[in-house]
């Protein structure tokens, strides 16, 4: 059993529904947590819609490249429109985190490069670990956290599980 945080996104379609379906998807693969549920401006391209955003907790067994699949699976599912790099999209699941792992692969980069850098993704983690370490960084200490340009939406009860 490996712990695994998975980034999710949205700034197309239903963004909430969307992020809410694709957590159901994930409980099929394990026990699931869910962060807080968050609005962020987008990074990248200016000229798109603010995202949603949230992190989600899986235990599962499924190996990393396996769950990869997974996730990819699930992005097509709903419907996945990508237009540009860094740009909108109906869904993005990011695997952030596989146990202490270091992968690096043509598929993988894992812990996920920039994950240290953007609040986004740093904030929703703190709401599932506050004590949480990526390699020897303690997230809690990170100065990207300390002028969020994240919203608050809601709370853990976002996602209905
Ligand atoms: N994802 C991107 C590009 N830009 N900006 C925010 N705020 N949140 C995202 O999840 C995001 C982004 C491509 O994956
Ligand atoms: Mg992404
Ligand atoms: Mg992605």
């Amino acid at each position: 059993m490996t712990i695994t945080y998975i980034g999710l996104g949205s700034n197309l379609g239903d963004s909430r529904q969307i992020l809410r379906e694709a957590v159901q998807k994930l409980a099929m693969l394990g026990a699931v947590q869910v962060s807080k549920l968050y609005q962020s401006p987008p990074m990248g391209p200016q000229d798109q819609p603010h995202y949603l955003n949230a992190v989600v907790r899986l235990e599962t067994d499924l190996t990393a490249l396996a769950l990869l699949d997974q996730l990819q699976y699930f992005e097509q599912e709903s419907g996945r429109v990508r237009l540009r790099r860094w740009g909108e999209r109906t869904l993005d699941l990011d695997l952030l985190l596989y146990g202490q792992e270091n992968i690096q692969n043509e598929r993988l980069s894992v812990p996920h490069v920039g994950l240290l850098e953007r609040d986004f993704v740093v904030i929703p983690l703190l709401d599932l670990d506050v004590n949480m370490q990526v390699k020897t960084q303690q997230l809690k200490d990170l100065s990207v956290i300390q002028h969020p340009t994240v919203l608050l939406l809601d709370d853990e009860s976002w996602a209905n599980i």
